[in-house]
């Protein structure tokens, strides 16, 4: 008997395979107009958890996808997840200097460069979801754009990124900060996992689930999603800048609401783990299927960068 491989390998080797087919997706640097390419490699390439991708990765295991499948759909995630951070450490927004362990975008580039590429990266994200075959049935291809859209639109991250910008020095109750978190981050892990699995959903090709079942991973996705930010806001608060790769500490200098400001780190702490609870009650039907989305339910709670 083979003894299945640890979350940690199969994260590395996954991230490693990752890294290879963005590689090969994203525009390659000698074609024109180099200095937009290299730019969207420079913020793609070479950085991240890949949190977002592994959900994908882990929920297409869950439904026996076709891998092949699952990174275009892995991909479309990460390209709107790294144009969201372009443009969030534009000088308009977070105005930030530092990301992943590097200078921000338009800081290494320039603003005009960084607008472009985040403009590119997301432009780039729905191509290949419209250019590849994900689903034999085309319906249900159709139905995962669309949830990529909303999940990063104004009814998504850029609505949550709206409320997020608006809410600076002011206090916002527990659930309008839920409200704003649940779109700005939770949007578009919850799309990771939702499209990881729709890309094993026709006949012939993994398992469909049910609408139960698609509930159920519904609800894994917003509260792992939630479980992340407010993760997020408590490494913000402790952490140092050179453990995550960007400017730590800024929530409270910029005087955001977060969960910590809120509720304090000790309460914060609590509702991550609540969080992280629902989480993994809401695959309890899953079986051994879900032991990847379960481990990374786990990462996003216990991780420290
Ligand atoms: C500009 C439309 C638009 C949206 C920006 C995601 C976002 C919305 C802003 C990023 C600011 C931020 C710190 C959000 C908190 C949670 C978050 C998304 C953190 C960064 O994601 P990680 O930790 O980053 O997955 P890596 O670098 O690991 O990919």
């Amino acid at each position: 008997m083979t003894t299945p491989d640890s979350f940690q390998t199969w994260s590395s080797a996954h991230q490693a395979r990752f890294e290879n087919v963005l590689r090969r997706l994203l525009p390659q640097p000698d074609i024109a107009p180099q200095r937009l390419h290299d730019a969207m490699r420079y913020s793609v390439l070479d950085g991240g958890k890949r949190v977002r991708p592994l959900l994908a990765f882990a929920a297409g295991e869950l439904v026996g996808a076709d891998i092949a499948r699952v990174d275009i759909a892995a991909t479309a995630v990460e390209l709107i997840h790294a144009y969201s951070l372009v443009h969030d450490d534009m000088p308009c927004m977070d105005n930030d200097v530092l990301r992943r362990g590097r200078p921000t975008c338009h800081v290494e580039y320039d603003e005009a460069t960084a607008l472009l590429v985040g403009d590119s990266l997301q432009s780039l994200a729905f191509q290949l979801l419209a250019e590849h075959t994900l689903n034999n049935d085309a319906a249900l291809q159709l139905d995962m754009v669309k949830l990529l859209a909303s999940a990063s639109g104004s009814r998504g991250m850029a609505g949550g990124q709206a409320i997020d910008l608006d809410s600076v020095g002011k206090q916002l109750s527990l659930p309008e900060l839920e409200f704003m978190h649940i779109h700005k981050t939770g949007a578009l892990i919850r799309a990771a996992v939702l499209l990881g699995a729709q890309c094993g959903s026709d006949k012939g090709r993994g398992v469909a689930l049910d609408e139960a079942q698609l509930g159920r991973l519904h609800h894994f996705g917003k509260c792992a999603g939630l479980a992340f930010q407010v993760v997020d806001d408590v490494l913000d608060s402790e952490a140092d800048t050179a453990t995550l790769g960007k400017t730590a500490g800024k929530d409270a200098k910029q005087d955001k609401p977060t969960y910590v400001t809120l509720l304090g780190v000790q309460a914060a702490k609590k509702m991550a783990a609540e969080l992280h609870r629902d989480a993994l009650d809401a695959l309890s039907g899953f079986g051994a299927g879900a032991r990847r989305l379960r481990e990374l339910a786990d990462f996003i709670v216990l991780r420290k960068f």
